[in-house]
């Protein structure tokens, strides 16, 4: 049996499964689910993941795996996209939360609503309040990186991954990352790594 991903390739999470997969160069079937359709709310994937969100895999023994983050985790085990246990696993840990936290719910959601479901004039107040989140995670982000080329002192992991996923769209959203050097410069020299496929 081969690997199976449910996915988006519009999605940031999906395209941090698509590319810890191809880092890895693990071969999978892709089936298309498309979440502004509706199709991440039906039956029959609602039976897959119960939280009706994509990304979600399929392992080759039927195990299902669902939140982008704990697939990252997971293909990236004994590799150097993340440290072995104790702190420095711990670290990459702290950015993978914050991602989920304090980035992903206002820079994704910003270009969902802009960007994917073209809405921006319904939802100013909401689009507002991203914003206001998106950028005090990008100076968070850009105090780290303003002076280290990681997220951690472990090189290149998956709390890179994973807070690149929405980052090198976020003008999509209506962001100017121009304006956070850090984080600007680290966009930049994560998709010049070799292996690494941006989303657009
Ligand atoms: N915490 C989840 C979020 C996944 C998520 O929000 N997926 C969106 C697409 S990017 C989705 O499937 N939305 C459909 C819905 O909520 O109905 C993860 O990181 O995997």
């Amino acid at each position: 049996m081969t690997l199976t991903v449910y996915g988006m390739r519009s999605s940031g999470n999906c395209w941090k499964v698509e590319q810890i997969l191809s880092l890895r160069r693990i071969h999978y079937d892709w089936i298309e689910t498309d979440a502004t359709a509706g199709a991440t709310r039906t039956a029959d994937f609602l039976k897959i993941n119960p939280n009706g969100k994509v990304p979600a895999v399929k392992l080759v023994d039927s195990t299902i795996l669902t939140e982008s983050n704990a697939i990252l985790t997971h293909f990236a085990e004994e590799t150097s996209w993340m440290p072995p246990p104790g702190v420095a696993r711990s670290r990459v840990m702290e950015w993978l939360f914050f991602e989920q936290y304090s980035h992903e719910p206002y820079v994704a959601v910003a270009r969902n609503i802009m960007h994917l479901r073209g809405d921006a004039d319904r939802q100013q107040e909401r689009l507002a309040q991203c914003r206001a989140g998106g950028e005090h995670a990008f100076r968070v982000m850009s105090g780290r990186l303003a002076t280290h080329p990681w997220l951690t002192d472990s090189g290149p992991t998956i709390a890179d991954i994973s807070l690149f996923a929405y980052s090198q769209v976020a003008d999509q959203g209506g962001f100017d990352v121009a304006a956070f050097a850090g984080v600007a410069s680290w966009v930049a020299r994560f998709a010049a790594l070799p292996g690494i496929n941006p989303l657009r």
